[in-house]
Parts: structure tokens; C-alpha cells; sequence
């Protein structure tokens, strides 16, 4: 009696986690994106079907061939006493730590080629014309060819609660400038890298004498291609050079002082995302930054406090 009664009950739980598995809520979403670090001298690498490809150094460290991507979500941790858990606050189940971990990942990061993985990102969807109300997160892993997908390294990324069908869509990165879409469907391809889809920008609303039209994103990183801003190494939603507040700093104590050659890492002041924080020889993080706050569109006074780089992503409520 006993043991038919276990066995009843073992059937039933292993029949409501089948039913569990199958039965799935909420949607996946189709996201690309480029983060311009990744991005920058890849060797004019591009997928089979003619993307164009980042590079994967914090997976395979140039220096030592090492992986250095985390296996559980960065965004809510502390890197060099950068705080990224402020801005990339999970709602709901974002915050399952079976969202926020890779558990295999041995063979997630040991993927190559088109699909390998270039970092962790942090997604954000955000009420149709409400721009403030967050109703979704997760984190997510991004491939060479701009997929976004879960922490399978495969599967576009779930949102198991999301019932909307049209919302925004914020991507972010650790040191890039986040972005978002105006409103989008759940059942189109959300592009960060296509020029031809419409993103949310400032344009002459937020700073007198500031036209933010067309800055959500860089163009032509790679020529017809759209990227994330690199360069917030210190993730407050601007870019700035010189003190206070800035991003150099954050690099700065981030250098290798051993004199005995670089350290690779997960650092938030590696512009070009190749495992390593630089000041000199070429190319060299912090020259990177300096060209990136100068060069800015809204600078052309070449400023190296200019205050007004800022992040096309409204506050969250
Ligand atoms: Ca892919
Ligand atoms: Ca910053
Ligand atoms: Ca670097």
C-alpha cells in the first residue's frame, strides 16, 4: 500500500513536469544587436549568411585563450566597484536563478564560429507607449552574428509572463549605452543593427540646445550596420572622459601594474572587449574612449568634460 501510493504520486509529479515543460508561457523574442567593443576590428569577419561577425576574446582571451565570461548573470553583481545590479533591476522572473545561469557551461561557451557567445546583455521590455513601466527582464547571452538568446546559448530568449503583444524593447550592456525600439511586435524580428528600425530617442526634449535625433545607436561601425555606444565603462547611462564622474577612472584602476604583461579579465574598462585594459600601444582602451567622447556628434569642440553623452533609454518607473 505504501509503496503503490509512492509510485501514484511519483508518476504524477513526473507527469506535471512534463506538462510544465510543454506547456509554455509567455514568448520567446527574436532581438539582435552589435556591441560596437565586439565589433571593432574584427577582421571584416561575417557569418555564412553575411553578417558580420563580433569577436569573442572575453571567451577566448587572445592572451592565454582562456574563457572569462561568467557563468551566472553579471548584471547583478558588483566589477570593479561598478554596481551593475542598480540600473539592470530583474522584474518577476527575470530573477529565477535558472534565468541567470548557464548550466552547462562547458558547452554553451565552448561554441565556435557564427554562434559563439561575445557577452552577457541585459533585455528590458517596456510597456507600448508607456515608456517608463517595465514589464519584463532577463539576461541573455549575445552571439558573433548579433543573436540574442538564452542562457542555453541556443533558443531565442523567453519572457515565461509576457503577455503583451506590441511593448519596447531596451537592450543594454556592462560598458556600452543601453537602446530602445519605439513600439514593437512580439512576432517580428527586433533588429538593433538594422538601420531601418525605428529606436526611441531624446531628440530636442531632455537638454536645451541638444539634438539627440538619430544618436540612440553608432553607425557604421561596420558600414550599413548599427551598434551600441562602447565606452560606459562606469554603467551610468553616459559617456565621459574627463573627470568627475567619468569613465576613465574605471579603466584606470583596471590596469595591470605588474609590469610582467596584461592580465586578462572581465573588466568594464575594456573598450575593445578583448580581455585586457590598456593605456598604451594601439589600439588602447583609453584612447578608444578618448576618441569615442571627442568624435561625438553633439561635441565638436572635442570637450573632455562634455556632460551630455547620454544613454536614448527614458528612466525606469
Ligand atoms: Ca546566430
Ligand atoms: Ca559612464
Ligand atoms: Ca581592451
Amino acid at each position: 500500500m505504501q509503496v503503490s501510493k509512492f509510485v501514484v504520486f511519483f508518476f504524477f509529479a513526473l507527469s506535471s513536469q512534463i506538462i510544465a515543460q510543454g506547456d509554455e508561457g509567455g514568448q520567446r523574442l527574436s532581438i539582435r544587436a552589435y556591441l560596437e567593443g565586439a565589433l571593432i576590428n574584427n577582421g571584416n569577419a561575417v557569418s555564412e549568411d553575411g553578417k558580420p561577425l563580433m569577436r569573442d576574446n572575453l571567451r577566448v582571451s587572445p592572451f592565454n585563450n582562456l574563457n572569462y565570461l561568467p557563468a551566472t548573470d553579471p548584471y547583478q553583481t558588483t566589477i570593479s566597484d561598478i554596481n551593475l545590479s542598480t540600473i539592470n533591476t530583474h522584474v518577476g522572473t527575470g530573477s529565477n536563478p535558472v534565468f541567470c545561469t548557464v548550466a552547462q557551461p562547458e558547452v554553451v561557451f565552448g561554441v565556435t564560429g557564427d554562434n559563439a557567445i561575445v557577452d552577457w546583455v541585459f533585455v528590458e521590455i517596456r510597456k507600448a507607449n508607456q515608456h517608463n513601466l517595465t514589464l519584463a527582464t532577463r539576461s541573455g547571452l549575445l552571439q558573433r552574428d548579433g543573436d540574442v538568446v538564452d542562457v542555453d546559448g541556443v533558443s531565442n530568449l523567453w519572457f515565461p509572463t509576457l503577455n503583451d503583444e506590441t511593448f519596447h524593447v531596451v537592450i543594454r550592456h556592462r560598458n556600452h549605452l543601453g537602446v530602445m525600439t519605439q513600439v514593437v511586435t512580439s512576432e517580428q524580428l527586433i533588429d538593433f543593427t538594422s538601420a531601418m528600425t525605428p529606436l526611441f530617442d531624446f531628440g530636442t526634449t531632455i537638454i536645451e540646445g541638444m539634438n539627440y535625433g538619430n544618436l540612440a545607436q553608432k553607425t557604421n561601425v561596420v558600414q550599413g550596420y548599427r551598434a551600441l555606444w562602447a565606452g560606459d565603462f562606469n554603467s551610468d547611462c553616459k559617456i565621459k572622459l574627463a573627470i568627475p564622474n567619468d569613465d576613465l577612472t574605471t579603466a584606470f584602476y583596471e590596469q595591470d601594474y605588474s609590469g610582467t604583461g596584461y592580465t586578462p579579465g572581465y573588466f568594464q574598462g575594456d573598450f575593445d572587449m578583448n580581455s585586457v585594459v590598456t593605456f598604451t600601444g594601439s589600439p588602447n582602451d583609453a584612447a578608444l574612449l578618448e576618441n569615442q567622447a571627442k568624435t561625438y556628434n553633439l561635441n565638436p569642440t572635442a570637450l573632455p568634460n562634455f556632460n551630455y553623452f547620454i544613454e536614448q533609454v527614458p528612466p525606469r518607473n
